[in-house]
C-alpha cells in the first residue's frame, strides 16, 4: 500500500466569507507569508521603532505603533492625521516592503476589490493587556478605497459594530495569518480590539501584531 504521505495538497486558506456586507473574511490568507511579513515588520521597525502615541486629549495609546509606506498615521496633541515623516526620526517613513503590498493586494482582490494599492501601512503590536475602543476610520481621504488587516501572532477579539456608535457589536476571534478586508458599506463601521490575553507565538513573541494597510493619500 502506498501512503503518499507528500503527495497531498497543502492546507489551503478557505474561501472568503461576507462578515457584513462589505466585509470579508480571509482566514488564514496570510499564514505562508507570514515569515516574510515578519522580515518586513522587523527591517521597517529598525528604522522607524514603536512608539506608544498620545491621543488629543492626551491619553497614552496601549497599543504601540509604527508605520511604513509614503504615509503613516499619527496622533498627538493637535489630533490624528497622515504624514509622510516619522516624527520621532524626522525622515520618511520606511518603504513598504513588497511583501506588504501584494499580500494586501491579492486579498483585497479576493474580497473582490481591484486595483488596491495601499500607500500606507500602520503597524500595531499588541503586549498583553493593551486594546483599541471602538472609533471609527476617517482620516484617509478617500473611503472607496477598502482597508486591508492582517492578524500575525497571538489572537485577539475584534468587536464589530455598526454605523453608530450605540450599534450592537458582534465579537470574532483573530487568529495568526487571518486577513480582513473592509470596503464599501463595511467601510465607516465602528470597530475595536478587546484586551489581549498573555501568551508566547512562535512567530511574534509574546505579542499579537496587526497590519492595516490603507490607501491613505
Ligand atoms: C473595520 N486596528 O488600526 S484591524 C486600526 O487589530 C485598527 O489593530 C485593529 O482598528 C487592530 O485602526 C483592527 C481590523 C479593522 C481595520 C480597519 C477597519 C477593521 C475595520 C475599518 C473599518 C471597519
Ligand atoms: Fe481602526
Amino acid at each position: 500500500m502506498n501512503l503518499d504521505l507528500f503527495g497531498e495538497a497543502p492546507p489551503s486558506p478557505q474561501a472568503p466569507s461576507e462578515i457584513a456586507p462589505g466585509a470579508f473574511a480571509l482566514p488564514g490568507f496570510a499564514l505562508s507569508a507570514a515569515p516574510t511579513l515578519w522580515a518586513g515588520i522587523s527591517s521597517t521597525l529598525l528604522a522607524s521603532p514603536l512608539r506608544h502615541l498620545h491621543t488629543p486629549s492626551g491619553l497614552r495609546m496601549s497599543v504601540a505603533m509604527s508605520n511604513c509606506g509614503t504615509l503613516g498615521w499619527v496622533s498627538d496633541a493637535s489630533g490624528y492625521r497622515y504624514q509622510a515623516t516619522d516624527p520621532l526620526t524626522h525622515s520618511a517613513w520606511p518603504p513598504m516592503p513588497d511583501a506588504f503590498l501584494a499580500l494586501a493586494h491579492a486579498a483585497a482582490k479576493q474580497a473582490g476589490y481591484t486595483g488596491f494599492v495601499p500607500d500606507a501601512c500602520l503597524i500595531n503590536r499588541y503586549a498583553p493587556g493593551a486594546r483599541m475602543t471602538l472609533h471609527q476610520d476617517k482620516n484617509e481621504r478617500d473611503y472607496a478605497a477598502p482597508i486591508v488587516s492582517v492578524s500575525l501572532g497571538l489572537p485577539a477579539v475584534f468587536e464589530l459594530g455598526g454605523l453608530e456608535r450605540g450599534d450592537k457589536v458582534q465579537r470574532l476571534t483573530l487568529h495568526h495569518g487571518d486577513v480582513l478586508v473592509w470596503g464599501g458599506p463595511a467601510r465607516l463601521r465602528f470597530h475595536g480590539v478587546q484586551p489581549v490575553e498573555a501568551g508566547q507565538h512562535p512567530l511574534t513573541g509574546p505579542y499579537r501584531f496587526n497590519l492595516t494597510l490603507r490607501q491613505a493619500g
